[in-house]
């Protein structure tokens, strides 16, 4: 296994290693320490005769594996956990915040980060249409903060009390379970097509963000408004974001759902490989600064989660670099028992009145207890902080500390007073001393209400390609959503954004285009009580356009840890094939051999090459870009070779070819006309360099214009 990034002294590993067991050169044991001489055969009358119930081995066996299953999370049920390490580039945060971690660039504080998606189950592919969860513990010397994000900037709603509606909603149907890890169906969009506070997420959603390429490529988001607050009590609004330093980069939607069969397990893969060859992912941590005296200048809420701060408006600055570089010890230990909360948080930083938020604060607490058994969950090694921790607290289920003494309340004086409170400089939290004077009401601020202005900007700020994409995602989902009504009222949600995207996707479905009200529609269902203007209220945004919201405009310098598939037969040009594969490592890419059979390929002259994979066990949506090496004639009668091409170019993909394969590329369909990003070449030194160019701008949109490839 690759190395950790550096050798110094990381506490949070120290501290798991305390807890890790290893089986190497032991005896097998009960869990009482008992050594076991026969782990085969239960303890029995006669060889032939029934079980003894005195089998106190075989018993407890059975009984741990009965219990092995704990209950998988209710939303982000599937996930892939990585630890690293989070460094602040300088103390210019100070005067912001009074936390040790975002100010003192000495220090290398240990995170561990899991991502996941949100709706389908445990077992689920990577690869479902979805929101990714970016949730990061940091294991800060003055306890732990969660930043639990997304990898979109916005969420569905706005208050957390529609949360259980919305998971209810895209979850698959009550009473027969389908679909898995899919909202393409009737009671999502329902749900949807009546909240139109979610337009503005929705757009994520349906954009190329919510089938990224990676883990490793995708930004993450703290979503709400938090703030900062430094040691004279002094507070600033802030936004987090994690910018992906490989960028941001997805899939084709056919392409998800092809891999979805390949290889569910692909962005968990994907993460562990690049970890253990050492390509290690790496983030910037950015804030977004707002003074409290600007909380009321801009046209929508700093509290509406279903908002972003555009970066025109108030620019990302990049403070610090999180590397994740070791994978977990154990998938159960560690990824299934982490317990993330957005209420685990430090002194310098507090938050604020988002009803989203707030929500939250009480409901990861709450589902832990249920879900890891009881409230000393802070006590498995994963969750444990490594600041020094001692407090009142005790007993419980399954309680490893064993407290000393016989105080465990406050005040006393027969325990000295301890633990002691901390006064605020020796470290202690205080609470934004922010003032609140209101009356109790069920009700939500007008200022919450305009629901299309950003989902409309979100659409204008997409590259051609990608609103392409977004239409036919919409297409997609709506497509199979059975009631038509629901499809009809989400066209008319369309409208209120773009009405070119509502165009295109009433055709698709085969509906007509609804007028566009002169006064945006109020879809959710009145009934008495409710707030009497609960509608949008604007339809513009200052700003026409946001260049961050397009991932056309994401930096494409490198091709890191992309995997390209060199296509090999019998008597391929070993030559040809070497010489692109250093070239791909040189540039940091890694070039796989794929053949008819494992083992060896034989080159044309007589050498052997080692193979990676054959047609038969991989398949072109699992590579980033295909090679066709000289020598590799009889791939032209090869199906499966054909395929791969075929679909690598549908998808979009970079692929080079040595001029000397020509025939094979003669049998694909894309062989004439204009051929964006395919490259041939006789000098494979040469046609490396253009193919890593041509690699490193992710895909050809402008292929799917033509649309003549059947793969
Ligand atoms: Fe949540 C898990 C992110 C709103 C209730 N949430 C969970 C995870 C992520 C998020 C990344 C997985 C953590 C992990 O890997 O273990 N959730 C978000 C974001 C939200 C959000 C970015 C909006 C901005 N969540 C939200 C609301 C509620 C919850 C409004 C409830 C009122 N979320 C939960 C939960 C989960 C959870 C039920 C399930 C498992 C867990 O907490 O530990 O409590």
């Amino acid at each position: 296994m690759a190395k950790e990034q550096n050798g110094k002294d990381n506490p949070k590993k120290e501290q798991l290693e305390n807890y890790t067991e290893d089986n190497t050169g032991q005896f097998l044991t009960t869990n009482q320490g008992t050594k076991v001489n026969d782990d085969q055969n239960t303890l029995k009358a006669g060889e032939r005769g029934p079980s003894l119930l005195e089998d106190f081995i075989m018993r407890e066996k059975i009984t741990h594996f009965d219990h092995e299953r704990i209950p998988e999370r209710v939303v982000h049920a599937r996930g892939s956990a990585a630890h690293g390490v989070f460094k602040v580039y300088d103390n210019k945060l100070g005067k912001f915040t009074r936390a040790n971690f975002l100010t003192n660039p000495s220090l290398e504080t240990p995170v561990f980060v899991r991502f996941s998606t949100v709706a389908g189950s445990r077992g689920s592919t990577d690869l479902a249409r979805d929101v990714r969860g970016f949730a990061v513990k940091f294991y800060t010397d003055e306890g732990n903060f969660d930043l639990v994000g997304n990898n979109m900037p916005v969420f569905f709603i706005q208050d957390a009390i529609k949360f259980p509606d919305l998971i209810h909603a895209v979850k698959p149907e009550p009473h027969n379970e389908m679909p898995q890890a899919a909202s393409a169906h009737d009671t999502f969009w329902d749900f949807i097509s009546l909240m139109p506070e979610s337009a503005h997420m929705i757009m994520w959603l349906m954009s190329d963000r919510a089938i990224p390429r990676s883990f490793r490529m995708m930004e993450g988001f703290g979503v709400h408004t938090f703030r900062l607050v430094n040691a004279k009590g002094t507070s600033t609004f802030v936004k987090f974001h994690w910018k992906p330093l490989l960028g941001v980069h997805s899939v084709v939607w056919d392409e998800a759902q092809k891999i979805s069969g390949k290889d569910p397990d692909f962005h968990r893969r994907d993460l562990w490989d690049a970890i253990d060859k050492g390509f290690f992912p790496e983030w910037e941590l950015g804030v977004q600064l707002v003074p409290e005296e600007d909380e009321h200048k801009f046209e929508f809420d700093l509290l509406d989660p279903t908002k972003i701060i555009p970066e025109e408006l108030v620019p990302v600055q990049r403070i610090g670099k999180m590397t994740l570089n070791r994978n977990p010890e154990n998938f159960f230990a560690e990824t299934e028992q982490v317990a993330f909360h957005p209420g685990h948080i430090v002194p310098g930083i507090d938050f604020t009145n988002d009803p989203l938020l707030q929500g939250r604060l009480f409901s990861y607490t709450d589902t832990q207890l249920i879900r890891l058994g009881g409230p000393n969950f802070h006590e498995i090694p994963i969750n444990r902080t490594v600041a020094p921790m001692h407090n009142n607290q005790r007993d419980g289920f399954m309680r490893q500390e064993i407290n000393r003494g016989k105080t465990s309340y406050q005040p006393n004086s027969l325990g000295g007073g301890c633990p002691f409170q901390a006064k605020m400089v020796e470290g202690g939290y205080s609470s934004h001393a922010e003032k609140i004077d209101g009356q109790k009401v069920r009700a939500r601020s007008r200022s919450f209400f305009d629901h299309f202005s950003q989902a409309t900007l979100f659409y204008n700020s997409q590259s051609e390609p990608e609103k392409t994409h977004l239409q036919d995602a919409f297409s997609f989902e709506l497509g199979k959503v059975e009631t038509v009504e629901v499809r009809r009222r989400m066209v008319g949600i369309l409208t209120q954004i773009d009405t070119g995207l509502a165009t295109k996707v009433a055709d698709a479905l085969g509906l007509q285009v609804p007028a566009r009200p002169e006064h945006p529609i109020n879809h959710s269902i009145p009934a008495d009580g409710n707030p009497p203007d609960f509608q949008p209220v604007k339809t513009k945004s200052s700003l026409d356009r946001s260049a961050a919201l397009s991932m056309a405009n994401t930096p494409k310098d490198t091709v890191k840890s992309r995997k390209v598939a060199i296509l090999t037969a019998e008597g391929v040009n070993a030559a040809s094939v070497e010489t692109m594969q250093q070239a791909l490592a040189a540039a940091g890419a890694v070039g796989e051999v794929i053949a008819p059979k494992h083992g060896m390929v034989e080159a044309g002259n007589g050498k052997d090459l080692p193979v990676k994979n054959t047609y038969l066990t991989t398949s072109s949506v699992l590579y980033d870009a295909v090679y066709l090496p000289g020598g590799t004639a009889a791939l032209a009668g090869n199906g499966d070779a054909l395929h791969f091409l075929n679909e690598a170019y549908r998808h979009c993909k970079a692929i080079a070819a040595d001029a000397d394969a020509n025939e094979v590329l003669r049998s694909t369909w894309f062989a004439e006309g204009e051929t964006p990003g395919v490259f041939i070449g006789n000098d494979v030194k040469a046609l490396a360099g253009q193919f890593i160019e041509g690699m490193k701008q992710h895909r050809f949109w402008e292929r799917e214009k033509m649309g003549k490839v059947p793969a």
